[in-house]
């Protein structure tokens, strides 16, 4: 079972993640975040992972924290249920359209961090969320779990409909990526190591 539960507390945070790369064994959010919980959901079932989070954090400061401690303990729960990454396919990527946008997620799971994030939010505020935030949730996921991730939207005009099209398709993009393929023998790297 490629699983992995994690707790990290910190003064501003307390969050627990449990993740099934396998099967969709159940997804429950709660962030305290409205359109964050809806986007963690679209990640989750687009990308057919079992995910739990709980999240209390000092939302009354600002969501940020949340947010961004949300995306390391996520990044940190893909690296641990990988393990070795021995059969993976590693690399990963999806086109998601919603409505008028059309987003574009690649990634590799290579054990190296890198960010490339290319979208314009116009709308600063969803809910209880902030936009720019966006980019962070990416920046901390991907550093966590030590994986290259490329985002961008490629055209849209709805701030809504272009982030929840970014989240679907990193939910599609890691699916992919983290597939076990009996054609890949050991790990996949010409390094033997990633
Ligand atoms: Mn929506």
């Amino acid at each position: 079972m490629r699983t992995a539960t994690i707790t990290r507390t910190t003064k501003e945070t307390q969050i627990t993640i449990s993740l099934n790369l396998d099967q969709q064994s159940g997804i429950a959010i709660d962030t305290g975040i409205g359109f964050f919980d809806h986007m963690l959901e679209a990640f989750a079932k687009h990308g057919r992972f079992g995910l739990t989070i709980k999240a209390q954090g000092d939302l009354d400061v600002d969501p940020h924290h949340t947010i961004e401690d949300t995306g390391i303990v996520l990044g940190n729960c893909f690296k641990q249920a990988l393990g070795d990454k021995a059969g993976i396919e590693r690399f990963g990527s999806a086109f998601v359209p919603m409505d008028e946008t059309l987003a574009r997620v690649v990634v590799d799971l290579s054990g190296r961090a890198y960010l490339v994030f290319d979208a314009e939010l116009t709308n600063q505020r969803l809910g209880g969320f902030d936009t720019e935030v966006t980019e962070d949730f990416f920046q901390a996921i991907a550093f966590a779990g030590e994986f290259n991730l490329h985002a961008a939207v490629l055209y849209g005009r709805n701030t809504h409909h272009k982030i929840e099209a970014l989240f679907k398709a990193l939910g599609r993009s890691m699916q992919a990526a983290v597939s076990e393929n009996p054609a890949v023998k050991g790990i996949p790297s010409t390094k033997g190591v990633i």
